[in-house]
């Protein structure tokens, strides 16, 4: 529960009512922002000048903002939060024709890529940092993260750094060699061309590949990445293995990570942060 200031001039009281207003400028400083269904509030309605109402009292939950980027890795900031049933607001940014952030994104983080988010005045930035903070949050009663002491939190931890620490750069750099002929003039193109079928066969595909039946053994385990159940470092990987699997096609997935990618896709809780981001479709 947020406590807000409050105002003697205020002049109505509401005891418990449910706002299913834009309480976005209260949290988050009048930001454009989206927020989604109803939250019980308990406190006083003021009116200082003709149109000018707001609310002094407390909040039934504050939101979390999410400074999400479309077609990116931003979707699992979602989902977490949709896991977790914590109120949040998506503020959108699209994509330039060269695929960057736009500039606006630095005036949250200095790098200006996203995901980022923005709760209780904390700004945090990578993801698995993100995953961490809203565990340790809001997620202390969940099996999301597994219990200290457990095999399974090694697991847990192996699997969230791995997900940006090796399997994102994989990724990445074989977006960038596949890229490359297509951002060079025509004069260097079938040199270009030549540097990029080299370094993906010899440097990305291999990886992919070593990647990809590591997935595979881990998952044939139990089905998940940490211990025998569902937790944050499914979702962590979520994007890394979707964007190798189904658009790159790296190599060919085995059968446990084509079951894996099938459950979590069937997540309620997977699908409502699908809507409420757009999707994705693209890996950067
Ligand atoms: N390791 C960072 C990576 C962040 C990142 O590179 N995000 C991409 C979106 S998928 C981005 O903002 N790209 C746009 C740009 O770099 O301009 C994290 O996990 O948060």
């Amino acid at each position: 529960m947020a406590l807000l200031p409050t105002d003697t001039r205020c002049n109505y009281q509401i005891d418990a009512a449910l706002a299913v207003f834009r309480i976005k400028s209260l949290a988050h400083g009048g930001e454009r922002a989206r927020f989604k269904g109803a939250i019980p509030i308990f406190g006083t309605v003021c009116r200082r000048r003709p149109f000018d109402l707001y609310f002094s009292g407390t909040i039934g939950e504050l939101l979390v903002l999410v400074h999400y980027l479309d077609n990116s890795r931003a979707h699992r900031i979602l989902w977490l939060l949709e896991e977790l049933a914590v109120n949040y607001d998506v503020k959108t940014y699209k994509r330039g024709p060269d695929m960057r952030a736009p500039k606006s994104l630095k005036q949250v983080h200095p790098l200006g890529k996203s995901p980022v988010i923005e709760d209780n005045g904390r700004v945090v930035a990578e993801s698995g940092a993100m995953v961490e903070y809203l565990l340790d949050f809001y997620g202390t009663e969940t099996k999301l993260r597994p219990a200290p002491g457990t095999d399974a939190l090694l697991e847990y931890r192996y699997w969230l750094h791995a997900a940006e620490g090796t399997a994102m750069p994989m990724i990445t750099l074989k977006l960038i060699f596949k890229l490359l002929p297509k951002q060079v003039p025509f004069f260097v193109k079938p040199l270009a061309s030549a540097i990029s079928k080299g370094a993906q066969s010899k440097v990305t595909d291999p990886q992919a590949r070593d990647q990809m039946a590591m997935w595979e053994t881990q998952l044939e385990k139990t089905g998940w990445f940490a211990g025998d159940s569902f937790s944050a470092a499914d979702i962590a990987m979520s994007f890394p293995v979707d964007v190798a699997v189904e658009r790159f096609k790296l190599a060919q997935p085995g059968p446990a990570t084509i079951a894996w990618l099938a459950a979590i896709k069937r997540r309620p809780a997977y699908q409502r942060a699908l809507k409420s981001g757009g999707g994705y479709d693209i890996a950067s």
